[in-house]
């Protein structure tokens, strides 16, 4: 059997496979169209989610293509057969296709930058994230040039230089000022944006902290699915915590031994002065998370068993946030950026950042985590009973309160 032959008759097969299956489904379809004559209920609205209906469409526009190919094919056949010219200049089908295509894709890229463009997050709220942005936004602007360019020369030359039978290519194959201008130029374009970045990083992590604006410290702890804040207390400093302390009352394994510890206080929120260093000191119990606060432009992993530390100042007050975005229930929000689990979308936490007076009564409200039942546990003394009639508030926290305002006060 010629080649020929065997093609034509496996093109015969495949087409009788293909007959036979459409003949099927219009077998099945007249069924279920009977089927549905009988019961007038059935959700016509189903037939579209089918896996088996996409693939019919599919094969359908299949089919489609392969017709008008080859109606073409026979167009340029007869044409030939009659001794005409060849109908079609595919060459210039081509080339105007790939000039189609550059003019589309460029509006594309208008079209993202000012309709997308506006997504992007507002501007940041802390002193590093400007030099994040501003690093950002030089990196966009120098790449969406190149990007432009060299898609103007990719398939603009397409076009230009597409075959054409009144000229003959030139045989060109190396150029040496070609080879240095497109070596040393991207060389030195990256080397700026890599030094740019090293020195970014470096000013944002190995910073030099003033004595007379400590940072306030504040600890993470991440586990699946939470996060559990915790505030220095009155010494400014959160205490050891130990993962073999850990029991039901003592959930972060916090060391009371430890006399940093006794004052750190609990929060639901997290509540932090505008224009103040915050220390945020990130730890996980049990796998890694991602602690992440986007318009601060903060992201760090928590890693079991040991310490992450990243240190910001916020800038802008959540009321002042609200008035800049127009949105008056616009929240700071801090989340986990690490797919942990299955309640991953679950952790996330409000950043409300305030005045600093605002902030200093917030944080007298706050409970401290040292409670009777841990004192007993740790055999420390139990605070005196509260002296009756003065409020409602606990012994250990009214201690809290005042060692707190105390602190505060100095
Ligand atoms: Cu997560």
């Amino acid at each position: 059997m010629s080649l020929r032959k065997f093609i034509t008759n496996k093109t015969t097969a495949a087409l009788a496979v293909l007959i036979t299956v459409f003949a099927n489904t219009s077998v099945f379809a007249q069924d279920a169209a009977a089927g549905a004559a009988a019961a007038p209920k059935v959700d016509m609205g189903e037939v579209y989610k089918s896996v088996i209906f996409y693939i019919l469409v599919f094969l359908a526009i299949c089919l489609f293509i392969a017709i008008v190919g080859k109606a073409i094919r026979v167009y340029e056949l007869s044409r030939e057969a009659q001794g005409k010219p060849v109908g079609i200049n595919w060459n210039r089908v081509n080339s105007s296709l790939f000039a189609l295509f550059l003019v589309l894709g460029l509006y594309g890229v208008y079209w993202e930058y000012t309709v997308h463009g506006s997504m992007l997050l507002p501007d940041a709220a802390s002193v590093h994230g400007k030099r994040i942005d501003d690093m950002f936004n030089l990196t966009l602007i120098i790449t969406t040039i190149v990007f432009i360019a060299t898609h103007i020369l990719l398939f603009g030359f397409s076009y230009i230089y597409k075959y054409s039978a009144k000229r003959k290519a030139y045989y060109y194959p190396h150029n040496n000022t070609i080879e240095k201008i497109w070596t040393i130029v991207p060389a030195l374009v990256l080397t700026v944006l890599v030094l740019m970045g090293f020195l970014t990083w470096r000013s944002i992590f190995y910073k030099v902290e003033d004595p007379k604006n400590m940072p306030i410290q504040i600890e993470m702890t991440s586990e699946q699915f939470k996060w559990t804040i915790r505030y220095p207390g009155a010494d400014g400093i959160v205490g050891h915590k130990n993962y073999k302390l850990t029991t039901a009352s003592n959930a972060l394994g916090i060391d009371f031994k430890d006399l940093k510890s006794r004052d750190d206080q609990m929060a639901d929120e997290m509540v932090i002065p505008v224009d103040k260093p915050i220390k945020l000191i990130l730890t996980s119990k049990d796998v890694i998370h991602s602690f992440y606060m986007p318009h601060f432009r903060v992201q760090l992993n928590t890693v079991p068993g040991m310490q992450t530390v990243f240190e910001f100042t916020p800038t802008k007050t959540t009321t002042q946030m609200q008035q800049e975005t127009n949105d008056p229930n616009f929240k700071f929000l801090f989340y986990c950026a690490k797919i942990c689990g299955s309640g991953h979308y679950n952790m996330q936490k409000v950043v409300r950042v305030v005045s600093m007076a605002e902030y200093k009564t917030w944080l007298a409200e706050q409970k401290t985590y040292l409670n009777d039942d841990l004192r007993k546990e740790f055999n420390l003394p139990v605070a005196p009973a509260p002296v009756k009639s003065v409020s409602d508030t606990t012994a250990t926290d009214s201690a809290a309160v005042k060692t707190n305002q105390m602190a505060l006060n100095k």
